[in-house]
């Protein structure tokens, strides 16, 4: 079965690594510090394509920094730090503290080893390669297997207007703690940035569509804003949305203060009224039972389990729950 993802950072990267473990040609970096292979074993020539948004992308020092991609990457090669979710485990920050003492702000936390990522990039990108090549090449040094596809080779920027002005994602998100109140979401580039062929390609092959549990407004959406719309319609098969909000609340990130603020109670069902129109399957948590019928009355095939990934071993459990929710129908 051929499965693409569509991810953003830390929570989706999760899933989209339970699906390496469980579903597609492992490999063997993407067994973590476990080791052990989860029970779910994988079926034969099934392949995973990963869409990453690509929105919080900056530059940083004269730098490219795909937080997003990165996030996905290290995830997947079983390199990523496992408290923080993004960067590299065990890194040092020497290079960090010498730019700080040499009058550089330090709010944007880049690790030595994360540092050589985002050279290699831009010194890929300065050769003329696109974002999609520069990816390609650094996961194949890494030794991933699934395709971890850019959402757009183009100039894509999420802008947040908030309370203290139209701020940079990186500069809300991480400089001021995602703590401005966001009255609208900017994507500066839309209008003319095109997704990429590999990404059509992964899509019009795909047999499921997996929108992973990211924020719905500045993970997934960019990448729908660049979807044709016949890549998510009738023909695209089965496509399945994994609730980010848990309990009203986001396991991570501004998900349910952004809903508030944007005037919506955050819910697993106002997630699936969202995606209402372009999902066939809904998966919320245990904890949000109680909303399955209303999620239903929208036309939506559900599943309900526990969608807190804390291990590794909770990641492939619930990647395999979703195959076989998929494969069910
Ligand atoms: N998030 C933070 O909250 N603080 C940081 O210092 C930080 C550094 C960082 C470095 C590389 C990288 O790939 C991600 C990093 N992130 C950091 C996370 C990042 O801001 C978010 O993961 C995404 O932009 C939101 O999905």
């Amino acid at each position: 079965m051929n499965i693409v993802a569509l991810a953003g950072g830390v929570g989706g990267a999760k899933l989209a690594h339970g699906l390496t473990l469980c579903h597609s040609e492992r490999s063997e970096e993407s067994l973590g510090q476990s080791g052990e292979i989860p029970r779910h074993s994988a079926a034969r020539n099934d392949t995973l394509a990963v869409i990453v948004n690509t929105g919080d992308d900056f530059d940083w020092n004269g730098l490219r920094v795909c937080p997003d991609l990165d996030t996905v990457t290290y995830t997947l090669g079983g390199l990523a730090n496992p408290d923080t979710g993004w960067g590299v485990a065990g890194d040092t920050f020497e290079c960090l503290g010498a730019l700080q003492k040499l009058g550089q702000e330090p709010w944007f936390r880049i690790g030595d080893r994360d540092l050589a990522t985002h050279v290699r990039r831009t010194v890929l990108l300065a050769e003329g390669r696109s974002l999609t090549e520069a990816t390609s090449i650094i996961t194949r040094a890494l030794n991933i297997r699934p395709a971890i596809l850019p959402m757009t080779d183009d100039r894509f920027r999420t802008l947040v207007n908030t309370d203290a002005g139209v701020l940079e994602f990186q500069d809300y998100f991480v400089r001021r703690q995602w703590q401005p109140v966001i009255t609208r979401i900017i994507f500066d580039g839309a209008e003319s940035a095109r997704t990429t062929p590999q990404v059509i390609d992964a899509l019009a092959q795909a047999d499921a569509i997996i929108f992973c549990p990211s924020n719905p407004f500045v993970s997934i959406e960019p990448i729908l804003t660049l979807l044709p719309s016949p890549c998510l319609g009738e023909g695209a098969g089965v496509r399945v949305a994994v609730s980010p909000i848990v309990g009203g609340q986001a396991l991570k990130g501004p998900a349910a203060k952004m809903f508030r603020e944007l005037g919506i109670e955050p819910s697993a069902f106002a997630v699936a009224q969202r995606y209402q129109h372009i999902i066939t399957h809904f998966v919320l948590d245990q904890l949000d039972r109680d909303q399955e019928s209303a999620i239903q009355s929208l036309g939506l095939r559900t599943l309900v389990t526990d969608t807190w990934m804390k291990t590794i071993d909770d990641r492939a459990r619930l990647a395999g729950e979703i195959i076989e929710f998929i494969q069910s129908e």
